[in-house]
């Protein structure tokens, strides 16, 4: 077994900063952008927190030079980000027009991580489906069309920046999109069944449709990838999925205990399962039955072995208490309940600015065995890692620009991951700290904060980083010299 050090230092040489299209660029309907789903979402009254948009938000479209300075400035070795389909196919589809003015963005993007000697890792998808395709056949929910849109865009970029580009993430999160975009409506496009927030939408079977078709198209990407790139471009390419940790609620109930293996299927081995093993995992398909698409030989041969490696994005835990009657035809997280405080009133963690997010750094190291051992110990990336914090926006500047509390999420979450490397054998090749700067938080607006470096956006957006963006070098500095 080498050196701790040694080995974290080979497995985990990158420290990553990552960060969203719609979440920082701005520039909305500059040199040719057309609307995607979040541009129009953000339009309807009540769907946004604070009531704000994308339209401004870290101006990064106009700033991506300064932003690459920072990066550097912070050491980051790797940047991901994401690509606005819409910047660059205005309307989205295989018949439509490239843009070249937002396609030149990225590539100048690109170029200027390059220049300054940063890896970029690129993200196809973070959300942002063109809104012309949604008007046009209903976007993921028309699977035989948006396959082939969706591929389209992809061959679109990899013609572009494959020589650039060696790291390439189809989808970020398309839990979020099936789950939050089609059953809850707490995301763009807003689909739920419960009338008092959307005219339309069936959440007892819209989201498992659409996770199957945005599989699907992660397959036929990934086919082209390898069928036309890959050999000379030497990338890799692989899915991002959300995934947090979960602790059993009552530690002596069985029941508990295996409502937290359903939930981690619910939201990981639903996407894992298909690409690493050919199907939908059993505890989905017995509560779901035929609402759960079922894979055609053909979908089967594109899904399965489709990841090079697996993005891994963790942010915090759960405890779960089963329920004792039969699942609603809308649940989405397996028949169970999920909690902060366990049976004895012990919370996961402290609070933070989101209410779903306490930290739980051991969770981190549990999840990722858990990954490595389900799914053969793929080459992992952790692709996003991050925190708010409670009351950040209201803070006295000093106190912001000292957040000791998101500074110590970093080094509880970064040992825990160089423990699951050393300790556990796990196969983690890179790590991305969520974000580099405060940015628009979806549905929370700009109240909550994610960043390392703190955007005064009322202040001629100028950049400050705060004491987190050190301490996340420091953390990797010293795990890398111990
Ligand atoms: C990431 O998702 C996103 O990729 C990123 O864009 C975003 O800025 C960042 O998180 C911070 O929020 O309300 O109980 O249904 C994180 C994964 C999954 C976290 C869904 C919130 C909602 C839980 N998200 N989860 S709940």
């Amino acid at each position: 077994m080498p050196q701790r050090g040694e080995y974290l230092c080979g497995a985990l040489q990158e420290i990553r900063a990552k960060q969203s299209s719609y979440q920082i660029e701005g520039a909305p309907h500059e040199d040719g952008r057309a609307d995607s789903i979040w541009d129009t979402f953000c339009r309807i009254p009540g769907k946004i927190a604070d009531g704000t948009n994308g339209d401004v938000a870290c101006d990064s479209y106009h700033r991506y030079k300064e932003d690459v300075a920072l990066l550097k400035q912070l050491g980051a070795k790797a940047y991901r980000f994401s690509i606005s389909w819409s910047r660059v196919i205005p309307l989205g589809g295989r018949n439509d027009p490239v843009n070249d003015a937002g396609l030149q963005y990225y590539i100048n993007l690109v170029d200027e991580l390059h220049a300054n000697g940063i890896v970029p890792m690129v993200t196809l998808f973070h959300w942002d489906l063109p809104q012309a395709l949604y008007d046009r056949y209903g976007g993921f929910m028309n699977q035989g069309e948006y396959v082939q849109d969706y591929v389209n865009f992809a061959k679109v970029m990899f013609k572009a920046m494959g020589s650039k580009v060696k790291h390439w993430i189809t989808y970020n999160e398309p839990w979020c999109s099936s789950i939050l975009g089609y059953s809850i409506g707490q995301f763009a496009p807003g689909h739920t069944s419960d009338r008092k927030k959307s005219p339309i939408g069936d959440s007892s079977t819209e989201p498992w449709l659409v996770g199957h078709a945005l599989l699907v198209s992660h397959g036929a990407a990934v086919k082209l990838y390898r069928e036309e790139f890959k050999q000379e471009d030497g990338g890799t390419i692989g899915i991002t999925l959300n995934g947090d940790w979960v602790e059993p609620w009552d530690s002596n109930e069985p029941k508990d205990v295996e409502a937290c293996e359903r939930k981690l299927e619910f939201s990981i081995s639903w996407f894992a399962d298909p690409i690493y093993k050919g199907e939908y995992p059993a505890s989905m398909r017995k509560q779901l039955g035929d609402r759960l698409p079922t894979f055609t030989e053909a979908e089967r041969a594109l899904v399965q072995g489709s990841n090079d490696f697996y993005g891994m994005n963790h942010y915090c835990a759960n405890y779960i208490k089963h329920k004792s009657t039969d699942a609603e035809p809308q649940d989405y997280v397996g028949n169970l309940e999920m909690l902060l405080e366990d049976k004895g009133g012990q919370s996961i963690g402290p609070e933070t600015q989101s209410p779903w997010l306490r930290p739980y750094p051991k969770g981190f190291r549990k999840l990722i065995k858990w990954i490595s051992d389900r799914y053969g110990r793929p080459i992992i990336y952790v692709t996003e890692n991050g925190t708010s914090l409670k009351g950040e926006n209201d803070m006295p500047m000093e106190q912001i620009l000292g957040d000791d509390f998101r500074a110590e999420y970093f080094r509880g979450y970064i040992n825990a991951l160089a423990e699951a490397v050393t300790l556990d054998n796990v196969d983690c090749r890179g790590y991305m700290a969520w974000s580099l700067m405060d940015n628009f938080e979806w549905a929370e607006g700009y109240e909550t904060r994610f960043g390392v470096t703190y955007v005064d956006y009322e202040g001629g957006q100028k950049r400050y980083p705060k004491k987190s963006a050190k301490v996340v070098a420091e953390v990797f500095t010293s795990l890398c010299q111990s």
